[in-house]
């Protein structure tokens, strides 16, 4: 049987518990929520979504986040409204330390759990040994073809397989795996893949001098920059990187120029653009990286930032490409400081410098299922919405 997220939210005493599947999806974690079960008042639902995560406590002591933004991320999932789309999401970034949930870029860690969720909460009902299912990411608009592995149990159930042989770096042992194809993620944020129309630009920034970027989005807004024009290696580990005021602090500064030369105005609150520094690959991948998302290190590459990164590798002029050893070959092997992230490019046959689809694998894990619980102060189900 499909485990039921639970039904309704409803009182329990002085709280308010809501039905939840707590995911690994991909390098990333967080509850999953059918999202028709949440407040449908935003304000409210923010509010309850900060409460159940724990922010802006910097520890997230007062709710089950992880206390960094990998970790501090939720998915609303609902059935697919429009034509060719099964299922429809929202991811939302909650920072650990911040208040806001952000739901203007996408994750396609997170979205590695939203089909097997589907499943498990009946959503979706798998019919063969392989779901494959159309999920639109609301948040860009992007559309993804992912899939599953649904095995028929003794009674002919068909369940989510998490079990398997895939492995991806970043996370311990293996898995299922789950493939990934997005098409047309070009200017997710930023409206276009080369939002200042160069692979490469230079910018003036007074705490590092004039210095080279390439300025791209393909399902990730991202600044990519030669980790030597930083001070930096580009071989850190993460936490050298996070110990390093001086380092961040340009990297901080180049950010906020680049967010005006990308068209996305004041970054200062954004978690976007993405800081993506890149070095000559070390260990038989194309191209080594290290992210700031923005302000924190990955432990790893995020999944768009991946493809993002590895699009530009393909592009002649840009920052990545200088340093980077694409050949001919469609799949670009991203090094990061967990291992390497293999992005599969589609090249528009006529243009081989248009990237038009990009593939790859991920893995999932259902973690926890049951409720989380909110103050019903913040929001009683019983009690007609206010505004938080
Ligand atoms: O770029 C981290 C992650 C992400 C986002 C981040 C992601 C992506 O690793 O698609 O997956 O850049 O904030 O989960």
């Amino acid at each position: 049987m499909p485990v039921d997220a639970g039904g309704l939210a409803h009182r329990r005493g002085s709280q308010t518990a809501i039905p939840c599947l707590f995911m690994r999806g991909g390098t990333s974690r967080g509850p999953f929520f059918d999202e028709r079960t949440l407040p449908a008042d935003v304000a409210t639902r923010d509010a309850v979504l900060l409460a159940a995560l724990g922010s802006p406590d910097e520890r997230q002591i007062d709710g089950i986040g992880g206390a960094h933004p990998l970790t501090s991320k939720v998915g609303l999932v609902g059935p697919g409204t429009r034509p060719g789309v099964d299922v429809e999401w929202t991811f939302g970034q909650v920072q650990p330390g911040r208040t806001g949930v952000d739901v203007t870029s996408n994750c396609g860690n997170m979205l590695a759990a939203v089909l097997p969720f589907a499943v498990e909460t009946g959503l979706v009902v798998p019919a063969a040994d392989r779901t494959t299912a159309r999920v639109l990411t609301r948040n860009t608009g992007m559309v993804a073809e992912i899939a599953i592995r649904t095995p028929a149990g003794p009674d002919g159930t068909r369940h989510v397989d998490y079990a398997g042989e895939a492995r991806i770096d970043g996370v311990p042992g293996s898995a299922a795996p789950i493939e990934i194809g997005f098409l047309d993620t070009a200017g997710s944020v930023a409206g276009s893949l080369l939002p200042t129309g160069n692979e490469r630009d230079t910018v003036e920034v007074p705490e590092v001098g004039s210095v080279d970027v390439t300025l791209i989005d393909n399902g990730q807004p991202l600044v990519i920059v030669e980790a030597g024009r930083l001070g930096a290696t580009g071989y850190e580990e993460p936490a050298e990187i996070d110990g390093d005021d001086v380092l961040k602090a340009k990297v901080e500064a180049l950010r906020l120029v680049c967010g005006h030369a990308m068209g996305l105005g004041d970054v200062t609150d954004q978690n976007y653009p993405k800081m993506t520094l890149v070095a000559p690959p070390r260990h038989g991948g194309d191209v080594s990286t290290r992210s700031l998302i923005p302000r924190v290190a990955h432990r790893s590459i995020g999944v768009l930032a991946a493809v993002t990164a590895a699009t530009a590798c393909v592009l002649e002029g840009s920052v990545a490409h200088r340093v980077a050893t694409v050949g001919a070959e469609p799949t670009v092997s991203v090094e990061h400081p967990a291992g390497e992230f293999s992005v599969t490019l589609g090249l528009d046959p006529a243009d081989p410098q248009r990237v038009v689809r990009s593939g790859l694998l991920r893995t999932a894990r259902l973690l926890m299922s049951g409720e989380v619980l909110v103050p019903a102060s913040l929001w009683n189900p019983l009690a007609k919405e206010r505004s938080a």
